[in-house]
């Protein structure tokens, strides 16, 4: 029995949540530990500095399905969407069993490819090949649109971000922006996206996925078996969160390219800024988790200023552009690190751009341009 459903209210007895035992209770550490309320989150240790999750657990939950009926007008995104969601659980599941090495090639850029890059990158260009709905790729691993079909969308994708951190097991993610064929990719901004999605694989896999009203988590196989719905049949994909909003105001700070404070002072002055105020430091070095956190505890700032000494690594189309689409939908703003404008407005001229960034909570994203750019806030 699957609920047709008008609101998010109504999904709740599509999928229900299965728990193996049967029943689920709160662990202790979340009731004893003292708390303080800093941005509606809890925040929890003896500094009370760590933000710990709030989220409850739900009686059930929506299938993907459900969600993508009710908040994705366009039946042709909905097939892309669920595309690149099969390539995110291949991805998963690869990514569990194979060793971490170097692959003896090099990318375009001259990186050294590991074996899971490879492994993510074709399983990548496989699910675009094999969709109906996707016209072109482009991989940053090899940052040449390609024809790989006759359908719509140009889809551009990070297979695997986070290099340098897969061998330590920290989390990695893939990142996914989708055009569409009035624009493909070169000469489009950020803006022109269709959606996107950026794809977190930790001890769980979550994906967040854009749609017409904002930003939305899934979780894929939320037991080993998926999710059951009410008719016994098991859903891959639930959603975990839905609509989510970044805050004005944060108090985590995520300090890429540190090593660029020594070449502008404003870097340096922000930095002092945040551990004068008593900011929480939550950086690993994958953008893919520095940046999700945001999603995840609905608030941080992730800066990435460039110089000469320390020129930008982030990849515009890969990178910026699907990250900046899904936090300017939840509330949060970006900068270009340059004009101290959204990065969705700069225009895509090469696959392989770079660019500085700072996104995240807006308040924060309007202190960075004003230290670092050297921009004032415009007044409303
Ligand atoms: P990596 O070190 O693996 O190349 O995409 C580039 C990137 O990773 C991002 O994932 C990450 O945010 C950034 O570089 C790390 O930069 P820092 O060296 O400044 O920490």
């Amino acid at each position: 029995m699957k609920v047709v459903a008008t609101g998010l209210l109504s999904f709740a007895t599509a999928a229900s949540a299965f728990s193996p035992s049967g029943s689920f209770s709160r662990p202790a550490f979340a009731s004893t530990k003292s708390t303080s309320k800093l941005f509606g989150g809890d925040e929890y240790g003896a500094s009370s500095t760590s933000f710990y999750t709030t989220t409850e657990k739900q009686d059930s939950y929506a299938s993907l399905d459900d969600i993508l009926q009710e908040k994705c007008s366009e039946p042709m995104l909905r097939e892309v969407i669920k595309d690149m969601l099969d390539a995110c659980a291949d991805i998963t599941d690869a990514l569990r069993t194979a060793l971490v090495t170097v692959e003896g090639s090099e990318n375009m850029f001259g990186d050294a490819q590991l074996s899971v890059d490879v492994i993510a990158d074709n399983l990548m260009w496989e699910a675009c090949k094999n969709s109906k709905v996707v016209r072109e790729g482009a991989s940053e691993e090899d940052p040449i649109v390609r024809d790989v079909g006759e359908g719509e969308y140009t889809v551009c994708w990070d297979p695997l971000d986070g290099s340098s951190i897969v061998d330590n097991n920290w989390a990695v993610g893939t990142m996914i922006g989708i055009w569409g064929s009035e624009t493909g990719l070169l000469g489009a901004t950020g803006n022109d996206q269709k959606t996107a999605l950026i794809a977190l694989y930790g001890p769980r896999t979550t994906v967040l996925v854009g749609l017409d009203d904002g930003t939305y988590e899934f979780s894929y196989g939320c037991t080993p078996e998926g999710c059951q719905l009410p008719d016994g049949t098991w859903e891959p994909w639930i959603c975990s969160r839905d609509k989510i909003t970044i805050s004005e105001d944060c108090k985590i700070f995520s300090p890429a390219n540190l090593r660029a404070a020594q070449d502008l002072p404003g870097y340096k002055k922000l930095v002092d800024y945040y551990m004068d105020n008593r900011f929480t430091l939550r950086y690993s070095g994958g953008l893919v988790p520095d940046v999700y956190q945001q999603f995840t505890k609905t608030q941080g700032v992730f800066t990435n200023p460039t110089s000469p000494n320390s020129p930008a690594k982030l990849r515009l189309a890969f990178e910026a552009c699907p990250f900046g689409l899904l936090v300017e939908k939840a509330g949060g703003k970006t900068s270009d690190g340059v004009t101290g404008g959204s990065i969705l407005d700069v225009k895509i001229e090469a696959v392989d751009q770079r660019t500085p960034l700072c996104i995240g909570s807006a308040n924060e994203v309007d202190r960075f341009n004003e230290m670092v750019v050297g921009i004032e806030k415009k007044e409303e």
